[in-house]
């Protein structure tokens, strides 16, 4: 099985500021624990990172008929983006959404997410574990992966 996570504006700032809300560590250990993740559980995996929403677009495209599954944390672009969810839906590759922190307790612009309902699942305030989580749900549906 292939994953291409993809991650959006600003999470390469990751642990620089705002630990309260998106933890201490930086976006090189949340690499890190995806990667460890994979190679246990035997996924290939491909983590891509662009403050661009064309360039997030250009990545799903390329994923068409290359990947299995795509766990996605647009950041800022989800609730924003309508060229995301559409590019998701292009190329049918079942997505999870991510998040870290929990959007739906934020401030109100942080509850409307445009790329749900491309995706088959979305996994939110479980922190950097929120993307193991997303993983286990592509790799083994609802039953071993938790909710979908
Ligand atoms: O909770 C999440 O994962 C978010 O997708 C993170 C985004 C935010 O815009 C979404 O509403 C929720 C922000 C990404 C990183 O932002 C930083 C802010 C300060 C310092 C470092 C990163």
């Amino acid at each position: 099985m292939k994953i291409l996570v993809i991650n959006g504006p600003n999470l390469n700032m990751l642990g620089i500021r705002e630990p309260d809300i998106y933890g201490k560590e930086d976006y090189n250990a949340l690499c890190g624990m995806i990667n460890a993740h994979c190679r246990r559980l035997g996924i290939e995996v491909e983590i891509f990172q662009s403050n661009h929403e064309g360039e997030i677009v250009d990545k799903i495209q390329s994923a068409y008929k290359k990947f299995d599954g795509i766990v996605i944390n647009p950041a800022a672009y989800t609730h924003t983006s309508v060229a995301i969810p559409d590019a998701i839906k292009a190329v049918g590759i079942p997505a999870v959404e991510v998040h870290i922190s929990d959007v739906s307790r934020r401030e109100p612009y942080r509850r409307v997410s445009y790329v749900r309902e491309a995706c088959v699942g979305s996994v939110v305030g479980e922190g950097f574990g929120g993307y193991t989580r997303a993983i286990d749900l592509l790799a083994f549906g609802e039953k071993e992966g938790g909710r979908l």
